[in-house]
Formats: C-alpha cells, sequence, structure tokens
C-alpha cells in the first residue's frame, strides 16, 4: 500500500470513546487523514483484533492504510495493512519476517543513538517525537522541539512522521523541519468535529 505520511491519525480508546472508535476514524478520514493507527494499550488482543476488523471494513475503497500499533500477532491476525513498533516492542527484523514484504512498517525513534542503530532495510518509516510533551503518552522521551525533530530528519534514511502534542498550527514548522507529515491523537481524537479537525490541517496548504 502506498504511503501517505501527510496525516496519520493515532487513535485512543478514552478520547475516541465518546462517538465511537469507527465513526471517529471514518470522520477524520473525511476531512483527510492519510493513515490510521489503531494503539490500546490495554486491550486484549482479540478485542483488538475485533476492532482492527471493523476499521479495516470502515477503510475498504479508501487508500488510507490500517497500522497496528506494537501487538505483531494482531498485525497479522487481523489482516491490517502494517504494524508500528517502539524502540522496546521487539527486533524489527523478526516482525518484518511475520508481517511479510508487502506490509508497511515503522519505528518509534526519540534520538540521534537510536537512529544510529537503525535497521533501515526492514522498515518503511519512522515516528519522530515527541515534538513536544503530551498528557497522550504518559513515558514519552524528552520533547524534542522542532530543532531535535529537525536533526532527526537529517540524520534519518527514511520518511519520517513528527508526533507529540502538534496541532494545526504546527504543520509549517513541522514540514520545515523535514518530516513529511503530522501524527496525531488529541488534536483528532479529542474534538467534538474530528472531520473538521482533521481537515484544518490542511488549511494552509
Ligand atoms: N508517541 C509519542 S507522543 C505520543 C505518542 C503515541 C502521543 C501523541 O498524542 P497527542 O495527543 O497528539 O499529543
Ligand atoms: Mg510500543
Amino acid at each position: 500500500m502506498r504511503l501517505d505520511l501527510s496525516l496519520y491519525l493515532v487513535t485512543d480508546p478514552g478520547l475516541c470513546a465518546g462517538r465511537g472508535l469507527v465513526e471517529t476514524v471514518v470522520a477524520a478520514v473525511r476531512g483527510g487523514v492519510t493513515v490510521v493507527q489503531l494503539r490500546d494499550k490495554h486491550a486484549a488482543d482479540g478485542e483488538m483484533i475485533d476492532q482492527a476488523r471493523r476499521l479495516k471494513a470502515a477503510l475498504a475503497g479508501s487508500s488510507v492504510p490500517l497500522i497496528i500499533n506494537d501487538r505483531l500477532a494482531v498485525a497479522v491476525e487481523s489482516g491490517a495493512d502494517g504494524l508500528h513498533i517502539g524502540q522496546d516492542d521487539g527486533e524489527v527484523a523478526a516482525a518484518r519476517a511475520a508481517l511479510g514484504e508487502r506490509a508497511l512498517l515503522g519505528l518509534s525513534v526519540q534520538t540521534l543513538e537510536q537512529m544510529a542503530r537503525l535497521d533501515a532495510e526492514h522498515l518503511d518509516y519512522l515516528g519522530l517525537g515527541p515534538v513536544f510533551a503530551t498528557p497522550s503518552k504518559h513515558d514519552h522521551a524528552q520533547p524534542l522541539g522542532f530543532a531535535g525533530l529537525a536533526r532527526l530528519v537529517a540524520a534519518s534514511p527514511l520518511p519520517g512522521v513528527a508526533i507529540g502534542g502538534l496541532k494545526a498550527e504546527h504543520v509549517a514548522a513541522t514540514r520545515e523541519a523535514g518530516a513529511q507529515g503530522l501524527a496525531v491523537i488529541s488534536a483528532i481524537c479529542g474534538r467534538p468535529d474530528p472531520e473538521a479537525a482533521a481537515r484544518a490541517f490542511f488549511a494552509g496548504r
């Protein structure tokens, strides 16, 4: 599947709960979201597989890939388009071997040290952040700011999507830092109108 990182929505069970996960995602995609990541730190695998299948069905006919956070077994079982893992979520090569060549595989990178020992051969893109401190991830690393983001992008052999406290007003600065797009939770999921919230990211382009 073609990967357009322009606006990457990461779901959150708390923030999306109000109007329902599928409804929120469908609205956000109408507003221009180009990638959806299903992220739920606490759901059982079975529940997440079920959610992934419902999301995959809702996204059928769109060109928006569905990526699973952390859980390789869920990505494989659910028929999702890919997996996103962190630095402590196992070996990139093992994930690639289990997923196959066609799946999308992303990795979170927070530091230049992590960038230096990247297994880029097996990866499609990187998540770079957090740009700002955010309540949406409790254990996040030291914020990079846009200068730190630019340093990571400059050292990266792969396309990067920036994450962490990003809002529509940060599109220009994120692009200037060299990232291909913005990944967000609360700027879309936590909004009363996720479609309009997504659309706002394209307002100045
Ligand atoms: N990884 C780094 S920051 C973050 C994740 C999953 C949370 C981003 O959420 P928000 O609400 O867009 O700041
Ligand atoms: Mg993880």
